[in-house]
Order: C-alpha cells, then sequence, then structure tokens
C-alpha cells in the first residue's frame, strides 16, 4: 500500500484525517546533505502546518457537505489540493530519504528499468536534476512509473501539487520549496539537488515500485 493511501485515513466520524508522521531517523542523520536544522523546521513547521490546515478544512468540508453547501465545498478545494498534497508529498519525501551511511544504490528490477528508460542512472539524475532544478518558484521533482506504459519517468509539479496529477504513479519525490535548502544551500539549487542523491534511499523506491505495480 502506497504512502498516498496511509497517510491520511477515515477517523471514526468519517471525515478524512491526517496525522504528521515520525520520521525512520534523527533529525540530524541526514548530515552532511541536509541540516538538522532544516530538518526539524521542514518536519515539525512545515508538514505540521499542512497537516493542521488539511484537518481544518476537511472539517469545514464536511459541514458544508452536511447542509449541501456545494459553493463552500467548491470553494474549500484549494485547500484541501494544497494542504493535502503537502502532507502527502511529504510523508513519501520523508521515507524516500535516509543516512548517508544507510543508502545504497538501486539494483534489480528498478535498476534495470532505469537503464532501460533512462540509458543509466547517472543519466537518470541528470534528466531529474535539470527539470527539478528548472522548476519555477516552489514544487516538486519526480520519479515515477507511467502504468500504462510500465515505464518510469520523470516529472514535476508546482506548489504542493501531488506527483498524482501528472498522471505518474510516485516512486521518488524531491522538494524543490527554498525551505527544503535555502538555511544550508542558499539560493544554490542545483547544488542541493546534486547532493540530495546521497540520502536517496533506494530501496524505499524499489518498495514503492512495487506497491505500484
Ligand atoms: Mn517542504
Amino acid at each position: 500500500m502506497g504512502v498516498a493511501n496511509v497517510a491520511a485515513r477515515p477517523s471514526t466520524r468519517g471525515i478524512v484525517t491526517a496525522t504528521l508522521p515520525d520520521l525512520a531517523y534523527d533529525y540530524g542523520a541526514l548530515e552532511p546533505v541536509i541540516s538538522g536544522e532544516i530538518m526539524q523546521l521542514h518536519h515539525a513547521k512545515h508538514h505540521n502546518t499542512y497537516v493542521n490546515n488539511f484537518n481544518v478544512a476537511m472539517e469545514k468540508y464536511a459541514e458544508a457537505e452536511l447542509k449541501g453547501d456545494v459553493g463552500t465545498m467548491i470553494s474549500l478545494q484549494g485547500a484541501i489540493k494544497f494542504n493535502g498534497g503537502g502532507h502527502v508529498n511529504h510523508s513519501m519525501f520523508w521515507k524516500n530519504l535516509a543516512p548517508p551511511g544507510e543508502c545504497e544504490p538501486p539494483l534489480g528490477e528498478l535498476l534495470s528499468m532505469i537503464e532501460r528508460d533512462f540509458g543509466s542512472l547517472d543519466a537518470l539524475k541528470s534528466k531529474f536534476a535539470a527539470q527539478t532544478i528548472a522548476v519555477q518558484g516552489s514544487g516538486w521533482g519526480w520519479l515515477g512509473l507511467e502504468k500504462a506504459t510500465g515505464k518510469l519517468a520523470v516529472a514535476t509539479t508546482a506548489n504542493q501539487d501531488p506527483c498524482s496529477t501528472t498522471g505518474l504513479t510516485p516512486l521518488l519525490g524531491v522538494d524543490v520549496w527554498e525551505h527544503a535548502y535555502y538555511l544550508q544551500y542558499k539560493n544554490v539549487r542545483p547544488d542541493y539537488i546534486n547532493a540530495i542523491w546521497d540520502v536517496v534511499n533506494w530501496k524505499d523506491v524499489a518498495g514503492n515500485l512495487e506497491d505500484a505495480k
């Protein structure tokens, strides 16, 4: 079951609610690639705010639905997309990362598919970096599975739009909002993207591929 399916679940009242997930590692465990200060703020402040605002919006949505207030239901959809997307995206992102000493290159079927669809792991990294560095403003870079063809593809989304809006099933997401790197990398997004490969948890990416099939 993928992150998108477990990141939010119906409460006893029938309203879908989100919960901030614990990280599988300490805030400082991704250093030197991502500082503990960034991780702490990013998880405990930014992600938590998406969780809280998603839950508020869903509560309001449920109230509006009970009243048959379609106008209010529609007006809440932007907040649900933004905050729900923020929650789903970050829930996947934390699991896509692991301490540098625990990360190993992709193997097996995932590696075969990368070599088939991009030529090599380095070629995938280059394509991913080029597209993700080029995201204007805030957004995400994605490695995803195109289920119809069974092929891997790289995509980007703006703001907190989830990968599913591109038609791909997400396997790996990289946050390129400035809050993800600015305290450490300042304005140099390419340095952050090029460094992040040292903390990509390819085992988790392979697990997402298994779940997506
Ligand atoms: Mn973020």
